[in-house]
């Protein structure tokens, strides 16, 4: 609301979205907390104890977020990791049809669920582009990260927190249980500009660039003055191995390889929402040569290599890649 007011045009549709999304976030919460003690782990399709149909946690925050927005007006169309195609906000009248686009990943590091590890949803605004009225297109959705109006994550870690940007820096605001709102808690978050860790699946180095593999090594060892030797920090959920990197300083990176040439993370849910997230907080995010922002998507759920976090050590790997 404090940004709201600096744009005296704004008409608060995207505040509201926003509230929509933390409500979204609460429901999402109150699940995951619950997770063990419901009948919400486990495959989707499966029959519990009772007979009914169990629902998967990624698919009921798939449903949650959808239903938080889509008879709102404020969106005409949303695409979500959990569906091949996107799906179009109907409305009656035409004149109502939402002026935003909303992609989202419902519930991001799924194989980290059922074993109580920190989990998150990610979630990216545009304003529509391809239509004027009545549902969204595709095409709506398929626009440089440069153009998000907001993007942002919700991490269920010890305490629920949601991180956003609007273009005006990056807010944090943890949720209070006892009071079920979300309270600004890490005002103007800012990415240490060299950090303290590198987070990557090492497990994955035979099937690495020779390139890659020395931008790792020199992570794990020092390189001569040019890049200090780091900790390793891997979680594997890719929210909460950036929120870390974002508080304390940290580089990200799951690169391509010859078993994934486009990398595995999904540019438009994963890799342009975060990196928005954290060039505002003063860091950068690559694809191993150009800048994640930048990109301009052919696919909806197209992939895309990701180097993610403080600005130096991002630029230390762009600068080795590109020496082949
Ligand atoms: P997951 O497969 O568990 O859903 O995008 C998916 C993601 O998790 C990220 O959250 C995470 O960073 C990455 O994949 C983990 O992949 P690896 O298991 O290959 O390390």
């Amino acid at each position: 609301m404090e940004q709201e007011r600096l744009h005296p045009e704004a008409t608060g549709e995207l505040s509201n979205l926003l509230y929509d999304l933390c409500l979204a976030a609460k429901i999402i919460s109150r699940q995951v907390r619950r997770a063990g003690l419901t009948d919400v782990l486990g495959e989707f399709g499966a029959i519990n104890v009772q007979g009914e149909l169990q629902q998967k946690l990624d698919v009921f925050a798939h449903d949650t977020v959808r239903h938080s927005v889509e008879h709102t007006g404020r969106v005409c169309v949303v695409a979500s990791e959990e569906e091949e195609h996107p799906i179009p906000v109907q409305v009656r009248d035409d004149r109502r049809s939402g002026k935003y686009v909303l992609l989202y990943d419902p519930l991001d590091g799924s194989s980290n669920i059922d074993v109580n590890v920190s989990i998150g949803t990610i979630f990216s605004i545009h304003r529509r582009s391809a239509t004027k009225r009545g549902p969204g297109s595709l095409e709506d959705c398929l626009q440089k990260g440069r153009a998000q109006v907001a993007s942002g994550y919700i991490l269920y870690g010890s305490s629920t927190m949601l991180v956003y940007t609007t273009g005006q820096g990056v807010h944090g605001f943890t949720l209070d249980p006892t009071i079920g709102e979300f309270l600004l808690s890490h005002p103007d978050i800012r990415s240490p500009d060299v950090g303290t860790y590198y987070s990557v699946n090492e497990s994955h180095w035979n099937k690495w660039s020779p390139g890659m593999q020395r931008v790792v090594a020199a992570f794990k060892n020092g390189d001569s003055g040019r890049v200090a030797a780091k900790n390793a920090r891997y979680i594997g959920s890719l929210v909460a191995d950036i929120h870390r990197n974002l508080m304390s300083g940290g580089v990200f990176l799951y690169p391509a390889d010859s078993a994934a040439p486009q990398g595995k993370l999904r540019l438009l849910y994963e890799a342009a929402p975060l990196a928005y997230v954290v060039e505002q907080a003063g860091g950068a995010a690559i694809d191993g040569t150009r800048a994640i922002l930048d990109i301009k998507p052919t696919e909806l759920h197209q992939r895309t290599p990701l180097i993610i976090g403080s600005k130096s050590d991002v630029a230390f790997a762009q600068s080795m890649l590109a020496q082949g």
